[in-house]
Order: C-alpha cells, then sequence, then structure tokens
C-alpha cells in the first residue's frame, strides 16, 4: 500500500511528465488512502507545477509542454476540489476574484480562491480573462467586502492600477488585493493596493490583516 509521501511525489511526476491518467489514478489514490486532498494539491499538484515552470524558464519546456502538464494538473484537481472541507461561517466575510484582462493564467488564481473557499468566505469567481470592470461591477452586484486579481504577465499586471482606481472612485470602502507571478509587495503598494500576497497559502491571513487594519483605522477616525 503507497504512503502519503509515495502518492505525492506520484501526483508531482504525474504533472511534470504530464501524464494526465497518472495524474487522475494519484489524486484518486489519495482519496482511497485518506490523504488531506488539501495537502494532496497544496503538496503533491503544486510543486509539479512549480517545476513546469522551471522547466519552461530555461527552455527546457515550450507552451505545448506546459499546457500538457496544466491538463494533468486540472485533471487531478477536479477529482480532489469537491472533498475539501469548507467551513461555515455566518460571519466571514465575501470576496470577488478573477484573472485580470488579458491573463489566461488561472492556476494559481484557482488555488487562491479553494483556500477563500476552505476558509469559509464567500467566493465570487470570475474566471480568467475578466474585463477591468467587471471586478467593479460584480462587487458593487454581491457588495463584496473585498476585490482579489490575479495577473501572472508584466503586461497585463498594468490592468490591476485601473482595476484599482475604479474601485476606489464606485467604492471607497472596497478593499483590493493583488497577487500572481509577476506582481511583488512594491508593485502592489505602487498600484494603490490595500493587500497582497506571495502565495495562496497566506493569502486568506494576510487578507484577514488587510481587512482588520482597515476596521481599526477607520474606528480610530472616529
Ligand atoms: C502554466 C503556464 C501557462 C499555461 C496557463 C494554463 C492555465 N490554465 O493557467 C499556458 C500554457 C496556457 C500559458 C500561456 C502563456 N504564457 Co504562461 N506560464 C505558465 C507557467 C509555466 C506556470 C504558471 C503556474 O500555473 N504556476 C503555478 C501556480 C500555482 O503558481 P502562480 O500562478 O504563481 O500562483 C501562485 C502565486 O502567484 C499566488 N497568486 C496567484 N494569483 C493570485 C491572486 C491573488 C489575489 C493572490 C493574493 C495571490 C495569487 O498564489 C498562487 C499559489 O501559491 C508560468 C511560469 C512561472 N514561473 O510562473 C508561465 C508564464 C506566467 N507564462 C508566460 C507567458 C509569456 C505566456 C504566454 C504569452 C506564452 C506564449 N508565448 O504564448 C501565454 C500567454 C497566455 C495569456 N494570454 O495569458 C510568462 C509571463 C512572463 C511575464 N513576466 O510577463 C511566464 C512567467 C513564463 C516565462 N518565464 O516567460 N502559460
Amino acid at each position: 500500500m503507497p504512503c502519503q509521501e509515495d502518492i505525492l511525489t506520484a501526483l508531482t511526476q504525474a504533472v511534470i511528465k504530464f501524464r494526465e491518467k497518472d495524474c487522475k489514478d494519484a489524486a484518486r489514490k489519495a482519496l482511497d488512502q485518506g490523504v488531506d486532498p488539501m495537502i494532496a494539491v497544496n503538496h503533491g499538484l503544486m510543486p509539479g507545477m512549480k517545476k513546469v515552470g522551471i522547466l519552461f524558464d530555461t527552455n527546457e519546456y515550450f507552451v505545448p509542454e506546459v499546457m500538457l502538464s496544466t491538463d494533468a494538473f486540472y485533471a487531478a484537481f477536479e477529482i480532489l476540489r469537491p472533498h475539501i472541507p469548507k467551513k461555515r461561517q455566518e460571519s466571514e466575510l465575501s470576496i470577488v476574484i478573477g484573472s485580470i484582462q488579458g491573463d489566461i493564467h488561472d492556476i494559481g488564481k484557482n488555488l487562491v480562491k479553494i483556500m477563500f473557499e476552505a476558509e469559509g468566505w464567500e467566493v465570487h469567481d470570475l474566471g480568467r480573462d475578466v474585463p477591468l470592470e467587471q471586478f467593479v461591477e460584480k462587487h458593487l452586484e454581491v457588495k463584496s467586502d473585498v476585490i482579489a486579481i490575479s495577473a501572472m504577465m508584466t503586461t497585463t499586471m498594468m490592468g490591476m492600477k485601473k482595476v484599482i482606481a475604479l474601485a476606489k472612485k464606485e467604492s471607497p470602502e472596497c478593499l483590493v488585493m493583488v497577487g500572481g507571478a509577476s506582481v511583488t509587495r512594491e508593485i502592489a503598494d505602487l498600484f494603490g493596493a490595500d493587500g497582497y500576497a506571495r502565495s495562496s497559502g497566506v493569502a486568506v491571513a494576510e487578507c484577514r490583516k488587510m481587512v482588520k487594519q482597515y476596521h481599526t483605522f477607520k474606528q480610530k477616525l472616529k
């Protein structure tokens, strides 16, 4: 019987080697063996995608290989996702999330999304390649507390600045958090974002900190 380490390694390797069937099998095995699906995602699938990023950067992989790895990633992710428990808390906040206009990268955004869902937040996912105004429109429609934007490219990340400006104009109480491979804390500050997180692992904690700081600040003004 394979142990947790073997299953996590199988997931990582199947993503790297874009073996979709192996990836699905390993995901099912993870569930059968009682491996926490969140651990399977964070410590099995994610390291695989990280390695794919490195192989792409070093010209060992090109777009077709990356697409196949993405398919393998999502094939397993879809098996695991329904098993990630969601907390139900009346008091939790709501968030509108999406990958910015021009950007079809959505793996990171989806990982951030499941972290918020797992923590009991109400999540409105706009998907990828989201027109800039749509972030604010959705926020106004559902009265979300936070808008979270993902950008993976230096070109698309410029759109974040526009969304932030629009959000502040239309809804001054709205807090905007940004992230994605091309975004740093300095860029987030420069664009006028209220929050930033470098990974899905710290996104919820950073977001809570951002909301708390805002309310403490507002309280002081009273
Ligand atoms: C997978 C991938 C693809 C896949 C995307 C599939 C999909 N459904 O997402 C495909 C093959 C389609 C693709 C296409 C392209 N890609 Co691409 N791609 C990647 C790759 C290899 C991995 C990205 C990934 O999924 N990483 C794994 C996840 C888990 O990490 P992550 O996305 O960084 O997310 C984490 C954090 O950033 C953070 N996070 C993410 N979003 C958010 C949001 C918030 C609010 C917060 C708080 C945190 C947060 O949390 C996540 C989890 O920890 C990267 C390389 C890299 N090193 O990043 C290039 C990369 C992003 N791609 C790149 C490019 C150039 C392209 C193409 C233009 C290539 C081409 N010539 O066609 C196209 C563009 C398509 C488009 N219009 O968007 C460049 C961007 C360069 C730049 N700086 O502008 C990169 C960096 C590769 C490179 N080094 O050149 N790509």
